[in-house]
């Protein structure tokens, strides 16, 4: 609905915001501690004054911050405290507190008062706390995170205390492991970094605001917008259409309204045309005087799709593009200006015009950068590795992608809602659960298509691919299946995709291919994790693609992975996984240069 919207922080004429970035007094509890701070009301406390407190950076995940592996693999509470004044001057402001993603449980305090919890890692959360903040004084701003994941959680992630194995030998009492032994194994391939990830802000708005804008904008000109204010007494309303020029273009006093424009300039991916973008400006007047702003950007765009194809403005879209992460070095998960611009300017060098948000939300500044550049995305939720489909779930589940919809529902970027990666959706209980997500997405939007990554299942024993708008695979010839037989790969993947297009005629895109190598491992002939053999791996899929798009059974491939990451430790992961085309630190592998010559050749012919 569109109350529950949490737009976007924007500074204007009335907007403002202090930014509660920098550095945060920290303390983390005991590894396995069970509820000490929560038990012991750290929240009435001063953490500063604590002797193992220690300070980190916001935004950044945790983990890598410390020296030790403790703070590395911890599992459980940490605190987060920041003292900052409130300028008296802005007392008759509403002020609420917004943090962009937390992963993955936190509860919030302000001046020692619980103000709020929230669950899920990537997603923003905000909350009302124009009565707890003092103005014209210090507050103090406290927030227990927890990253424990189980059964219960998205993703789901198995804990477990490890059985002690106690033995008699010789009279004494040995246990194979130390006491309080846990576990807590991700249930999907990379680093559960945790923390405050993205910025913190404390949100100024006027007491009568905006609360939420939605617009639907399609290739002919059609757009429908609606917008919604906690107040609307004795207030007008002005609404304002400009073009990328500044031209005013349109204007209502409605709070909901529809028209027609002649010739608007289309947003299109790269390769296809300029990504035009428009602006909806929503005032509010009360007695001739402003009394709240808003400038909401979308674009005037179309998708549709057919049994075969997706279409952007009625022409077919092709898509070449990236699985990636948001990963790096130090701040894990955590928002960085610079990593994400050097990534995404690497997406256009590589000549990519999409990607998909794997395995989680991404930024919300990259999802205007997208908009900005010209770049697809299929959104993602952040369920990674469903095995289990319970009530309690679904429920988390659909309020995951009801959040995610309404944050991003404005981006001509996005083309897509992706529900899930790689669930578990042979088991038949999948189906109903399933349903439910498809007939949320299709209730909120009807604009875009909804799909599901499939990984585990196949052809013949999925349960759920024909509710599904589209079907995205994710297929790894030449590693985990036949690893060496490279000579095999063309002929597999085109066998296999084409019976998922035979059963279910749905558009198919890949979503994953690829094979690890560790950089500056070269083998010839080629072995395993050598940049020759990821080479070859990548070369021999495309031989599939190229047939398989000439039959029109793929509407999109997409390399795994943008670059490296950082995975927890298993066998088959030296430092995290290395199926990039660039290193972490976003290096050219030798396989880059091949998906590069392949995107920028395609390119010119879009
Ligand atoms: C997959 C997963 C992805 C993994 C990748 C791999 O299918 O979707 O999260 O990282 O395979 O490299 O195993």
């Amino acid at each position: 609905s569109l109350a529950t919207c949490l737009l976007h922080v924007q500074k204007n004429e009335i907007r403002t915001f202090d930014s509660l970035d920098g550095l945060w007094t920290f303390v983390r509890e005991p590894h396995n501690g069970g509820d000490i701070g929560i038990g012991n009301q750290w929240n009435t406390l001063d953490l500063d004054k604590f002797s193992n407190a220690t300070v980190m950076p916001v935004p950044s995940a945790y983990n890598d911050i410390g020296t030790g592996s403790e703070l590395r693999d911890h599992i459980g509470w940490v605190w987060y405290e920041k003292k900052e004044f409130v300028p008296l001057r802005d007392r008759n402001m509403r002020h609420v507190l917004r943090f962009a993603s937390v992963n993955y449980f936190a509860v919030v305090y302000v001046n020692s008062e619980k103000v709020t919890s929230h669950t899920g890692g990537h997603l923003p959360f905000e909350v009302d706390v124009s009565s707890q903040i003092k103005f014209g004084a210090e507050n103090k701003f406290t927030v227990a995170v927890n990253n424990t994941l189980s059964w219960s959680t998205i993703p789901q992630g198995d804990f477990n205390y490890q059985k002690l194995a106690q033995r008699n030998i010789s009279g004494r009492i040995l246990s194979r492991l130390p006491d309080g032994a846990v576990k807590n194994v991700g249930n999907f391939d990379f680093f559960n970094y945790a923390g405050i990830l993205r910025t913190v802000q404390l949100v100024k708005i006027p007491s009568t605001h905006i609360q939420n804008i939605n617009i639907v904008a399609d290739h002919t000109g059609s757009f429908f917008f609606e917008t919604a204010a906690n107040n609307l007494d004795g207030i007008q309303v002005e609404v304002k259409m400009f073009d990328g020029d500044s031209n005013q273009v349109y204007t209502t006093n409605q709070t909901k309204g529809e028209g027609k424009l002649e010739n608007a300039k289309l947003w299109w991916p790269r390769g296809m045309g300029d990504p035009n973008l428009y602006t909806l400006e929503v005032s509010l007047i009360s007695d001739g005087e402003l009394i709240d702003i808003y400038r909401e950007t979308f674009g005037f765009r179309t998708v549709t799709w057919s049994d075969s194809q997706i279409f952007i403005n009625s022409k077919p879209f092709y898509c070449l593009g990236f699985g990636m992460h948001e990963d790096f070095e130090l701040i894990g998960r955590g928002f960085n200006q610079a990593v994400m611009t050097k990534d995404l300017n690497l997406l256009e060098w590589m000549g990519g015009n999409c990607y998909r948000t794997t395995h989680y939300p991404y930024s919300e500044e990259r999802m205007f950068e997208n908009d900005r550049r010209g770049i697809a995305v299929i959104v993602e939720t952040p369920a990674v590795g469903l095995k289990g489909f319970s009530k309690a779930n679904n429920n988390l589940h659909i309020k995951m992608l009801t959040d995610m919809i309404d944050r991003d529902k404005n981006h001509p970027s996005v083309f897509a809602w992706s529900l899930a990666n790689e669930p578990q959706t042979a088991k038949k209980e999948s189906r109903a659960y399933f349903k439910t997500l498809v007939d949320t997405a299709h209730g909120i939007d009807r604009t875009r298509p909804v799909t599901t990554v499939y990984g585990p299942t196949n052809f013949d024993n999925d349960e759920t691919a024909d509710l599904m708008d589209f079907i995205c695979v994710n297929r790894y010839y030449g590693w985990y299946i036949d690893m060496g037989y490279i000579p095999w790969i063309n002929q597999s993947v085109y066998w296999d995709i084409s019976l998922w297009r035979e059963t279910f005629h749905k558009p198919i895109i890949v979503t994953e291919y690829g094979a690890d190598s560790i950089p500056g491992l070269n083998q010839e002939p080629s072995v395993d994790f050598s940049e020759q053999y990821q080479n070859e791996v990548i070369q021999e899929t495309h031989h599939a693609f190229d047939a398989l798009h000439k039959d029109h059974t793929i509407t999109g491939e997409m390399i795994w992975n943008f670059a490296d990451f950082m995975t927890g430790m298993t066998t088959t992961r030296a430092v995290g996984n290395h199926k990039g085309v660039f290193t972490r630190s976003r290096q050219a592998k030798i396989a880059a240069y091949t998906l590069r010559n392949r995107y920028l050749k395609r390119f010119d012919q879009t």
